[in-house]
C-alpha cells in the first residue's frame, strides 16, 4: 500500500478522491462561507457561474437604466424655468451618466466588456428600468421624477450598498449619496410650484397622477412572481424583497405627499393600524410587462436616441484611443 505512491509515473495525474455526488467543491464551500459571514466577494475570488451571470444581468441593467434615465430629463435642460433650475438639472443628468460609468466598470470586473453590454442594450436584448419609457410632458414631471423616481431608486439601492459583490456594493455608496441629492432637489422644485399659482399646483397633481403607479412598479413584480428574488436573496445580492421595498417606499412617501399638499391617486391608500403600514390598490402588471417588453409609450424613441448618441460619439472614442496610443508610444520611446 505504502509503496504504491512511489510507483506513480512522473507526470501522471494525481489521484484525487472523487467528491461524493452533489457535494460542494472546496471553492463552492469557501464562497458559501463568505456569503454567510457577510464578507464581500471580490473579482479575483472563485464564484459560481450563475452568481456571476446574475450580477452581470442586474448590474448591466442598472447601468443601462442610468444612461437611458438621462433622456427624459435631459429633454428639459433647454427648457428649465430659471438658470438655477437649469444648472441643477445639468448636474443631475451628468450624475446619472457617471452612475452608468461606475456600474459598467463594476460589471466589467465580472468578465463582460462594455461593448458587449452596450450591444445588448442597443439591440433590445437587455432590459432597463420600465420607468424611463414614459414621457415627460411638463416641468412638474421633472420635479416628480426627482421626488418619486429617484426616491424609489434610493429605497431600492440603499440595501445594494450591502450587496455581497464588493465592486457593486462600493459603487452603490456613491450612487446613493448623489441620488439623495436628486430626490431632495425634485421635492424642493415641487414645493416651489405648490407655493405658486393654481395652474402650477394643478400641474404637480397631474404629474403625480401620471407617475405614481409607474413608480410603484419600478420595484419589480410581486415577490410571488419574481423569478430571481429567492436566489438573489440567498446570495446576498438582494437584501430586501420587491414587495417589502415597495411597501417601505409607500410608507415613507405618504407623509411627504401630505406636506406637499397633493393627493396620491389611489382610493385604496389607507393606514392599516394592525399591519402598521399603508394598504394600497392593485398595480396594473399587464401594463408594466407590456412596457418592459418594449411596447411602452417611449421605448422605441428612447432606444433610437441612445443608439444615435452612441454612433455620434464614435469620433470621441476614436480620438481618446488615438491619444492613448500616442502617449503610450511616447512613454516607450522615452524608456528606450
Ligand atoms: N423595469 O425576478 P425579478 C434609477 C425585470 S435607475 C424593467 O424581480 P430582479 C434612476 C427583471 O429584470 C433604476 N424590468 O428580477 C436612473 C427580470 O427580467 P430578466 C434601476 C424589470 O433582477 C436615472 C424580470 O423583470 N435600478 O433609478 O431580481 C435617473 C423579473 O423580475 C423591472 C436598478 O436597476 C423594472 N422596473 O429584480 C433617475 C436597481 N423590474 O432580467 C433614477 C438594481 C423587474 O429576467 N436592480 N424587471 O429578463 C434591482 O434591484 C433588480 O434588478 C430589480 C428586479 C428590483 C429591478
Amino acid at each position: 500500500m505504502y509503496t504504491q505512491s512511489f510507483n506513480v509515473q512522473e507526470g501522471a495525474a494525481a489521484v484525487v478522491p472523487a467528491p461524493a455526488a452533489n457535494a460542494p467543491s472546496a471553492a463552492q464551500q469557501r464562497f458559501d462561507a463568505k456569503v454567510s459571514a457577510d464578507t464581500k466577494i471580490e473579482p479575483q475570488d472563485w464564484m459560481p457561474e450563475a452568481y456571476r451571470k446574475t450580477l452581470i444581468r442586474q448590474i448591466s441593467q442598472h447601468a443601462h437604466s442610468e444612461i437611458v434615465g438621462m433622456l427624459p430629463e435631459g429633454n428639459w435642460i433647454s427648457r428649465a424655468p430659471s438658470l438655477k433650475r437649469k444648472a441643477i438639472l445639468i448636474a443631475k443628468v451628468q450624475d446619472e451618466g457617471g452612475h452608468g460609468l461606475y456600474l459598467y466598470s463594476a460589471a466589467e470586473t465580472l468578465g463582460v466588456s462594455r461593448d458587449q453590454m452596450l450591444e445588448a442594450l442597443h439591440s433590445g436584448k437587455a432590459k432597463y428600468s420600465s420607468i424611463f419609457n414614459y414621457p415627460t410632458l411638463n416641468w412638474a414631471d421633472v420635479g416628480v421624477i426627482g421626488w418619486l423616481v429617484d426616491g424609489a431608486a434610493i429605497m431600492n439601492q440603499i440595501p445594494l450598498c450591502r450587496c455581497s459583490y464588493g465592486p457593486y456594493a462600493r459603487a452603490m455608496i456613491r450612487v446613493c449619496k448623489e441620488e439623495s441629492f436628486h430626490q431632495r432637489q425634485g421635492y424642493e422644485a415641487l414645493l416651489a410650484l405648490m407655493r405658486g399659482s393654481k395652474e402650477q399646483q394643478a400641474m404637480v397633481q397631474d404629474a403625480v397622477n401620471r407617475w405614481w403607479w409607474k413608480c410603484l412598479a419600478m420595484f419589480g413584480p410581486p415577490d410571488a412572481d419574481s423569478p430571481h428574488s429567492a436566489q438573489a436573496m440567498h446570495w446576498g445580492i438582494k437584501r430586501i424583497s420587491n414587495d417589502d421595498l415597495r411597501q417601505k417606499f409607500i410608507d415613507a412617501t405618504v407623509p411627504q405627499a401630505q406636506l406637499l399638499g397633493i393627493t396620491l391617486p389611489d382610493p385604496d391608500l389607507k393606514w392599516n393600524e394592525e399591519r402598521q403600514h399603508y394598504d394600497y390598490g392593485a398595480i396594473d402588471w399587464d401594463e408594466f410587462w407590456s412596457t418592459v417588453n418594449g411596447n411602452g409609450p417611449c421605448n422605441k424613441e428612447r432606444l433610437a436616441t441612445r443608439v444615435k448618441a452612441h454612433d455620434e460619439g464614435q469620433w470621441v472614442r476614436d480620438a481618446a484611443l488615438a491619444y492613448a496610443h500616442k502617449q503610450q508610444h511616447r512613454t516607450q520611446k522615452e524608456a528606450a
